[in-house]
């Protein structure tokens, strides 16, 4: 396990300009030094998205899945249903200028340009397992913060229990708006220790650039011991928030889709068992592990809670 050093947010909108100079003095050092990544553009060919300078600090101890397969193989509904939809149309997704706004209950909401702040902010690499509900896994190089780094600028009031995140639902830019799958925008939730446990990430890029379109550009949630549906892409609000928020896949299939979705092999799906899962590139099938590998480090989270009961 890693624990980050908390460091001070980007400005949002309204801007003290001693902080500003400071931020500008900042990113010409940046640019001097060639790490000042471009603007995030609109592309799903990740050779042209801009490289980012960031220090690895979590090993997942087994190889990255191929790239081709990580950006070629998704999950986002709002460009379709098929794995290969998203690689061939999210070109549509214009990603920068993007603004992220973090509200509800805080002392201090903030408007983030997302592209000053991956300038700014001290990214690190972390290799993480990847598990998605259907079955199949991955081993992805991210790039990003601890999601508790840009959480707690905003100083969360006593109230707040949990954090509900909302992506971008533009159907100019996301043609599977049109289908009713989903009730848009997509929503997921976490509670608020989970939100600021120091596995759960702000990602911003994968395999050392910005993130492709594909992927959740500019900028979305990857919590490694959740099935893959709760990291939200692409994401627009975060709001701190008493009750249990609403989310997609619960809201559609309740039965089906819990609050916690925490990867776990002996609570089954009730249209998959959730025992064993495919990596992608490989054939055979590997057990999947209690938190998808994690529990020593998240179990702890939920303790004394049934986990059949709370899936
Ligand atoms: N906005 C949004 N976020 C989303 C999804 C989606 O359809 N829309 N799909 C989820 C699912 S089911 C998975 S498995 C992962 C896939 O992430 P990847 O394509 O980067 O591997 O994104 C999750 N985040
Ligand atoms: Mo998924």
């Amino acid at each position: 396990m890693t624990r980050s050093r908390p460091f001070s947010l980007p400005e949002g909108e309204a801007t003290p300009e001693a902080l500003y100079l400071g931020r500008r003095q900042i990113v010409a050092g940046m640019a001097a030094a060639g790490l000042l990544p471009a603007p995030a553009f609109a592309t799903t060919d990740v050779g042209k998205l801009a490289r980012l300078g960031a220090r690895r600090t979590l090993d997942a101890g087994e190889p990255a899945t191929p790239l081709a397969d990580v950006a070629g193989y998704n999950n986002f509904y709002e460009f379709g249903l098929d794995k290969g939809d998203p690689a061939r149309r999210a070109d549509t997704l214009k990603p920068s200028p993007w603004t992220l706004r973090i509200g509800g209950l805080v002392q201090k909401p903030v408007t983030l340009d997302v592209d000053r702040f991956v300038a700014r902010a001290p990214l690190e690499e972390r290799v993480y397992r990847f598990r998605c509900v259907e079955g199949w896994s991955m081993v992805i190089p991210w790039v990003g913060v601890p999601l508790s780094a840009l959480l707690s600028v905003v100083e969360p009031l006593g109230s707040a229990r949990y954090v509900a995140f909302r992506t971008l639902a533009d159907p100019a830019q996301m043609p599977g708006l049109r289908s009713p799958v989903l009730d848009w925008p997509y929503r997921e939730g976490l509670r608020l220790d989970e939100a600021m446990h120091p596995l759960t990430l702000a990602a911003v890029g994968l395999y050392g650039r910005r993130l492709p379109n594909q992927n959740g550009a500019p900028i979305r949630l990857v919590v490694p011991w959740k099935y893959g549906f709760k990291s939200i892409k692409s994401i627009v609000a975060i709001d701190f928030t008493e009750r249990q928020p609403e989310t997609s896949w619960n809201m559609a299939t309740p039965g089906e889709y819990g609050f916690f979705s925490n990867v776990n092999p002996n609570v089954d799906h009730p249209r998959w068992s959730q025992a064993r899962e495919r990596r992608i590139g490989e054939f055979r099938r590997r057990d999947t592990l209690l938190f998808n590998g994690y529990a020593a480090d998240v179990a702890g989270l939920y303790r004394g809670m049934d986990l059949k009961r709370f899936f």
